[in-house]
């Protein structure tokens, strides 16, 4: 239910802004920045959980998930990363499958419902590794929804493999792929892409991937990394490309802003993100992508304090019980590894909201002991 308190700011340039939220328009380029450069973040919190509300009424929904990192060993050696590793160098390591698998059944106590796979784009490890990988995943946990390999990964393995990225799609999906992460978009802009992300695809290409993805029949999600050199036009460009691919394809589940986190990376010197710095990314994109169904206050990212306030300034999940994260680890987080459902539900329940546990398609998941079931 939408909040019965009315709107109010001090900040001129919000009037119209709070006009067109409260009928239901869509905001523009010009309304993105006036929303980032606003200093009444408040008001821009109080819109942003308006529209919140009026999607999802007072439900927060988590999951229990799994991470799993294949390989940190990657090409690619971005400036942003602290997890990547050169083949050979110090503190690389790829598994072999049966530890993979092994990996996917530790932790797993609290009946998993989603592994979230992603890692490092290996010279030498053949498509066919990562097939089997999913496959034997599948054969071991049929129940578990597998989110797999960002749109980076996709369109690396489908070049190295000499395959289009549809042909690629079509070989994951069959060995037991269930949908994509949102990792990988970091911010579209090729002068920021160019400094921190000089190896990956462009943002023409990450998004190109994405729109294959969807036209496969996959969901994904998309996410923004924010908090380094990027600009409030980056990042109001960033989102409203993410809004224009979603018009057409309506393949995005989720929206995950992601705060840079320096530390071990080659920007150290940066300063990390403030909190108020994160609630206002969570506000903004909320108000701009209205046809995302889901803004995600990724906890482990995030701090499960700011991710608990976020559920009041437009974010409407909080991801999950995140057993074992390494890439946020590597630069500095120092979120716990991996949180309870119980813990999940009372920070949920305490920020005034009410805990629904969902899978990776926002189904709702019922539990009885250690085993679950979804409803269709
Ligand atoms: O693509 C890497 C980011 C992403 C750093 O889809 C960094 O549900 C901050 O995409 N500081 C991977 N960020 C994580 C990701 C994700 C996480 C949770 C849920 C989902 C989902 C997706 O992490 C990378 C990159 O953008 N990243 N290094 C760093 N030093």
């Amino acid at each position: 239910m939408p909040e019965a308190r009315p709107f109010s700011t001090d900040d001129a340039q919000l009037e119209p802004i709070a006009a067109k939220v409260l009928a239901g328009e869509r905001l523009n380029f010009d309304d993105g920045l006036a929303l980032y450069g606003s200093p009444d973040v408040l008001a821009v919190g109080w819109l942003a959980n308006y529209v919140r509300e009026k999607m999802h009424g007072d439900v927060a929904y988590f999951n229990v998930n799994r991470h799993i990192n294949p390989t940190n060993v990657c090409v690619a050696a971005c400036r942003l990363c602290a997890f990547g590793r050169k083949k050979g160098a110090e503190g690389s390591y790829t598994m072999a499958l049966e530890q993979a698998w092994e990996t996917a059944a530790s932790g797993y106590s609290e009946a998993v419902t989603e592994f979230h796979i992603v890692g490092g784009l290996h010279p030498d490890l053949p498509l066919e590794y990562f097939l089997d990988l999913i496959s034997g995943l599948k054969e071991r946990f049929p129940q578990v929804h597998i989110k797999a390999f960002t749109m980076v990964e996709i369109a690396f393995l489908a070049r190295r493999a000499k395959l289009t990225v549809p042909e690629t799609l079509r070989k994951l999906k069959d060995a037991g792929v269930d949908s994509m992460p949102g990792g990988g978009a970091e911010i579209f802009a090729d002068r920021v892409r160019h400094i921190i992300c000089d190896h990956k695809i462009d943002g023409d290409e990450w998004l190109e991937t994405a729109r294959m993805v969807h036209e496969a029949g996959l969901k994904s999600n998309a996410t923004m990394l924010y908090g380094h050199i990027e600009n409030d036009e980056d990042r109001v460009d960033h989102l409203l490309k993410l809004r224009a691919l979603q018009d057409e394809t309506h393949g995005f589940q989720t929206f995950i802003p992601l705060a840079f986190h320096p530390d071990h990376t080659a920007l150290a010197h940066l300063p990390k993100t403030t909190g108020l710095m994160d609630i206002k990314q969570i506000a903004v994109s909320r108000l701009l992508l209205d046809n995302f169904p889901h803004i995600k206050a990724y906890w482990q990212m995030m701090t499960a304090k700011i991710a608990q306030i976020a559920l009041r300034f437009g974010a409407d999940d909080i991801d999950g019980t995140v057993i074992e994260e390494k890439i946020y680890h590597d630069a500095g987080a120092t979120t716990p590894q991996g949180m309870r459902r119980q813990e999940l539900m009372r920070l949920i329940t305490a920020a005034g909201r009410v805990p629904v546990e969902r899978d990776t398609l926002y189904r709702n998941v019922m539990r009885s002991e250690d085993s679950f079931t979804v409803a269709v």
